[in-house]
């Protein structure tokens, strides 16, 4: 034998006795080591080092189930690469974490709640038509990130929530109008720019194994929605394990013992994904400045962008949290100052509930209560950031994206000793401020409710069970929220939009207010809409107007039925006079009625449909100056 293949047949044996006695503890996984690949071997080993040697407990001899048991390693390689610092670091932050919660350790120990500084924005006034323009410049510099990996439980929709249509009037889904925002937003933003448009703004999409599929099917078979297809990326979050007990056992599946149980992380994964998918440095070499992170099913929040992206820009916040105003307890997150004995400070979403205990305990014996203006101090998080490139990456190389997490168990009994299912870590996207060091420039931007936040997230059994004066935040009252803004927004430019009837639909008592929807490319900001809207214009209850083309001006309107408008760029639409007919009717739908089970899921869970009586419809195909006056 040469002497070379004598040194590999002594290194070969010294490892295989370096491997039987580390895996010593499990009798199991060593007599198996030999179907075992080297990297295979090594994940085994850390299991044992790190308590989960009940993963081998039931492992036969090698000839029997070896493809399963490579099957739970290969899995154990997917859950290790994609968690920061690996399934080792996974464990022990559980162990930590669990120790903590046993314990009842408050995590806001030592922490002093105070009111942050923001900018609060009325819609329509100078300030706000300021900082809209100085944000639309902004958007070029862009990227915008949709989390839609959450399955909506909660909505119990049987889609994908980003193909929810937003409203039924046009049956727009979420996902389109995203689109069709942000290139319109971009447009605009190369016009401010005088031709000198750089580049195509990146638009990235985290999905999870239960979006992903039928995410790109939707992308795929509706060419994008005009976007290119190579400025769309889909990032896909992982699940991770889930944990058995207090020693952070993993758990595995109940219907295989060679499968370990996973649920999701949360929408805190963005970060570890935008960082290790390397799109942050490639676009911090391309010069972009802004990133910005939305959820999946508010059909209000691009009003709020451009002024939100403006006081970004001009007060140089490293983080802006979108926010709207909030009634005290009301149940969403409060943006916080968070003061620490040991000088630490950050400005942070704290639950609902959450931040009445700690304020008690502060010092502050009512808690969580208005002041002058009739709402919280503490102003409700909408889930919607902006984030300063630059600084953000400096922060993510540091930590490579992990999140501070935080873990929920829930106990058999008192004794906090067993769970009643399995638990897992979580993080959340808004929690990304919490490592930052104190010069941070973490601000916030309030703006109304009715302009910025109507999130479709509660089926309609629970959203009627909702108290009286909260919001719903279902399907139906997320519509009915579009048509609010468009009338309020019409009638801050002038138009002259009948007042709303009360309605009740699928058990919410809604305002009904004219179905007023345009595209994103006839407006983006507040400026657009008055640019666009001339003389004497009235919009009756009954009405329904849709705006489709981006050139249309509407002057001296007198509306009392439905007008839908369509036209090329290159057509110039003068839309006046009198337009009268019977129009397009909301109408109730009894879900216990037999006929209503004929109706699409997306109608039923609004409990309305719209019946398409009458109708002024005008297309312009062709360029030119036209005028439309009945
Ligand atoms: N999401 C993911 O992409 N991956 C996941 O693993 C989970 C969710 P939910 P949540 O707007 O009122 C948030 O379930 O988490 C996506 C804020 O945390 O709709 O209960 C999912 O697809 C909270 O502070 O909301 O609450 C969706 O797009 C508050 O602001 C998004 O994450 C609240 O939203 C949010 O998921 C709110």
């Amino acid at each position: 034998m040469a002497s070379s293949a004598v040194d590999s047949a002594i290194l070969k044996l010294a490892n295989i006795q370096l491997n039987e006695l580390s895996t010593s503890s499990s009798p199991n996984l060593q007599k198996n080591l030999s179907i075992l690949s080297p990297d295979q071997i090594e994940l085994g080993k850390m299991l044992l080092e790190t308590g989960q040697g009940h993963l081998f407990e039931n492992w036969p001899d090698p000839g029997v189930d070896d493809d399963e048991k490579k099957a739970l390693l290969a899995q154990v390689v997917l859950l290790n690469s994609s968690y920061p610092g690996g399934l080792a670091s996974y464990i022990k932050t559980a162990k930590e974490l669990l120790a903590d919660s046993k314990s009842g350790k408050n995590p806001f120990d030592g922490f002093t709640p105070s009111v942050p500084s923001g900018e609060v924005l009325t819609c329509g006034d100078d300030n706000f038509v300021k900082y809209e323009e100085t944000g639309v410049k902004q958007v070029q510099n862009a990227a915008f990130v949709l989390v839609a990996g959450g399955l909506g439980e909660r909505l119990g929709y049987k889609g994908i929530k980003v193909a929810l249509p937003m409203e039924t009037t046009t049956g727009t889904c979420f996902l389109q109008h995203y689109i069709e925002s942000i290139l319109s937003l971009s447009e605009a933003s190369c016009r401010e720019a005088q031709g000198e448009c750089r580049r195509d703004v990146p638009f990235v999409i985290m999905t999870s194994d239960d979006t992903h599929e039928r995410t790109l099917q939707l992308l795929e078979s509706n060419a994008y929605y005009g976007m290119k297809p190579t400025q769309v990326k889909l990032l896909k979050q992982e699940k991770v394990a889930c944990l058995a007990d207090n020693d952070a056992r993993l758990a595995l599946d109940p219907n295989s013992k060679y499968r370990i149980q996973t649920k999701p992380h949360g929408h805190g994964d963005v970060h570890a994904l935008l960082y290790s998918s390397g799109l942050l440095k490639e676009w911090k070499d391309a010069g972009l400045r802004w990133v910005l992170f939305f959820q999946d099913t508010n059909g209000l929040l691009f009003k709020a962008i451009p002024s939100a992206l403006g006081v970004s820009a001009t007060k140089e916040y490293h983080v802006n949290s979108l926010a709207v105003p909030r009634k005290a307890k009301e149940a969403i997150g409060g943006i916080t100052k968070l003061t620490h004995t040991d000088g630490r400070e950050m400005v942070i979403n704290v639950e609902y509930n959450q931040l009445d205990p700690l304020l008690r305990a502060t010092g502050h014996p009512d808690g969580d209560v208005n002041c002058e203006t009739g709402y919280s101090p503490y102003p409700g998080n909408i889930n919607q950031l902006i984030l300063e490139l630059g600084p953000y990456i400096d922060e993510l190389s540091k930590t490579g994206g992990a999140i501070k997490e935080f873990i929920n168990p829930k106990y058999k009994d008192s004794t906090k000793t067993e769970f009643k299912s399995s638990t897992r870590l979580e993080c959340m996207m808004q929690d990304y401020p919490k490592t930052l060091p104190p010069s941070a420039r973490v601000g916030f931007t309030v703006t109304e409710t009715w302009l910025a936040y109507a999130p479709v997230k509660n089926n309609a059994e629970d959203a009627a069970k909702v108290p009286k004066g909260n919001p719903y935040h279902s399907a139906t009252s997320g519509e009915m929220a579009i048509y609010r803004a468009n009338s309020m927004i019409l009638r801050k430019a002038g138009v002259k939009v009948d007042d709303p009837v009360t309605q009740v639909f699928n058990g919410q008592e809604v305002e009904v207010w004219s179905r007023v929807v345009w595209k994103p490319k006839w407006a983006v900001t507040f400026a657009d809409v008055k640019s666009k809207v001339r003389g004497n214009n009235s919009v009756s209850e009954k009405s329904t107007l849709v705006i489709k083309g981006r050139n249309i001006l509407i002057e001296d309107l007198s509306l009392d039925g439905a007008l839908i408008v369509d036209s090329v760029d290159g057509a110039e639409v003068k839309v006046g006079g009198c337009v009268g007919n019977n129009g397009w009717r909301i109408e109730g739908i009894d879900n216990d009625d037999s006929s209503a089970t004929a109706l699409a899921e997306e109608v039923r869970i609004r409990g309305f449909k719209i019946n398409k009586m009458d109708q002024l419809q005008q297309s312009y195909s062709e360029p030119g100056n036209f005028c439309l006056k009945p």
